[in-house]
């Protein structure tokens, strides 16, 4: 198997293969060439420089490494080409299965507004807003109206915050609808643009499915992902505070239904927001694995990578995993960022000293050595640390204990901002939503 990407990821990925068996290919640009997937995949080829759209984003490049290392799969992580359709359907073309859904299964869901009918269509609850792409500022300004305001407009084929606008009052929309086309035009190379009823200081929570190629779809339990700055997500936990069981099993049960008669397949996860009422509404579908899949592993015992690759080579469900799944104890995810704490300013550079922690119920992802380095051109993620407790407060607490000890230096990192959430009284209630971060720094 080739693995399309770099970083703590790719690790992951490696990882998994060797916990299958199955030989592995890494893939690397020349800022990449010294970092450890290089050392540990049994062949490495380098596929272009530095620069993300001369090598992970080159599909060329990476079809030409996965032909003449003759792999069977190619696994593409998250980012980079994971989410990209026709990369899917040009592995095919060439005879290598693409570990991910189908190319059009991860077309339709990038459209934003196809994903949203259809989720309504199956009765997963979604919020009210157009039927499909906006024709025009006076529909747009009619359906606010029948709605009521605010509402928010996005791109169609948007995603991570780009291209959205609220809109607070009717003279302002047009403007604003004008400004989201503009901007979604330029970012996606499509102008369409969708309006919903707007959640003020929603919390995030999203949902971690796995569908075989034979029908069958379990749905992993949640993540409350709530906890971010500017579209980053900082901390994720399983299960969410905040969410009522009962809310849990309808949502769950609907969005079953939806994604098998969608014909779903691989791994996904399906974005919901949760109002002050405790109710959930779809937003989106995220094709991939997730940055935050440990959290997942961690609370259901099942390794998620080794279920994509084996969903890909045809096995059932019910031969990798029990159902139902039944989420036992609470897992908290720290994503460790190059970053100035204060600032939040990159901080690339070379890794002079290192100390992971561990013990129980502690788990660190990471690419990370002592003498490495942090290249400036791709994001800045160092280490991803998780930990696991009975409850949430054992959690919390081992989460502390484990940030305590963890050491980088030669490089700035988030560690004191979650030393901070960590400590915060409304974060140890559970008592939060996506605002939270701003409250925080004040
Ligand atoms: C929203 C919303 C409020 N109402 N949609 C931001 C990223 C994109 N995936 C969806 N986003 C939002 N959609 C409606 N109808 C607020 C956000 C939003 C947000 C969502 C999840 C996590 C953090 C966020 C931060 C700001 C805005």
């Amino acid at each position: 198997m080739l693995i399309a990407n770099r970083g703590e990821i790719a690790l992951r990925v490696i990882a998994a293969c060797k916990d299958l068996g199955i030989p592995t290919v890494a893939v690397y640009s020349e800022a990449d060439r010294y970092s450890l997937p290089v050392r540990f995949a049994d062949e490495a080829v380098c596929i272009g420089p530095a620069k993300s759209a001369r090598s992970y984003l080159d599909i060329p490049s990476i079809i030409s490494a996965a032909e003449i290392t003759n792999v069977d799969a190619i696994h593409p992580g998250y980012g980079f080409l994971s989410e990209n359709a026709r990369f899917a359907e040009v592995c095919k073309e060439s005879g290598i299965k693409f570990i991910g859904p189908r190319p059009e299964i991860i077309r339709e869901m990038g459209v934003k507004e196809r994903a949203r009918a259809i989720m309504k269509q199956h009765g997963v609850p979604t919020l009210p807003g157009s039927e499909g792409v906006l024709q025009s500022p006076e529909e747009a300004i009619e359906l606010a109206g029948q709605i009521g305001f605010p509402v928010i407009l996005k791109a169609s084929a948007g995603g991570g915050g780009r291209g959205m606008r609220v809109c607070y009052k009717a003279e302002e929309l047009p403007a604003l609808l004008m400004q989201a086309q503009q901007e979604a035009g330029a970012a996606f190379s499509s102008a369409d643009v969708y309006l919903e009823k707007f959640v003020t200081r929603p919390r995030h929570i999203e949902f971690q499915i796995l569908a075989d190629e034979h029908g069958t779809v379990e749905i992993l339990g949640e993540r409350e992902c709530s906890i971010q700055r500017r579209h980053q997500k900082l901390l994720e936990e399983s299960p969410s505070p905040a969410l009522r069981p009962e809310v849990r099993e309808r949502v769950m049960a609907k969005l079953r239904e939806a994604l098998k008669s969608i014909g779903y397949t691989n791994a996904g996860t399906v974005e919901f927001l949760m109002n002050e009422t405790g109710d959930l509404y779809f937003i989106e579908v995220n094709a991939r694995i997730q940055v935050e899949h440990p959290v997942t592993e961690l609370v259901t015992g099942i390794d998620l990578v080794k279920s994509q690759i084996r969903i890909a080579a045809g096995e059932k469900l019910d031969d990798l995993i029990t159902r139902p799944v039944q989420p036992k104890g609470h897992a908290i995810e720290c994503r460790i960022n190059a970053e100035n704490p204060e600032t939040f300013a990159p901080s690339p550079g070379r890794i002079t000293a290192l100390n992971l922690p561990g013990g129980i119920g502690v788990r660190v992802d990471t690419h990370a050595f002592t003498d490495g380095v942090i290249p400036p051109y791709y994001d800045s993620l160092v280490a991803k640390l998780i930990c696991y407790g009975a409850d949430r407060t054992e959690a919390i607490a081992r989460m502390r204990r484990a940030l305590s000890m963890f050491i980088v230096e030669g490089i700035h990192t988030s560690i004191p901002l979650h030393q901070r959430i960590l400590a915060d009284p409304d974060f140890v209630a559970g008592n939060f939503d996506t605002h939270f971060i701003v409250k925080l720094l004040g």
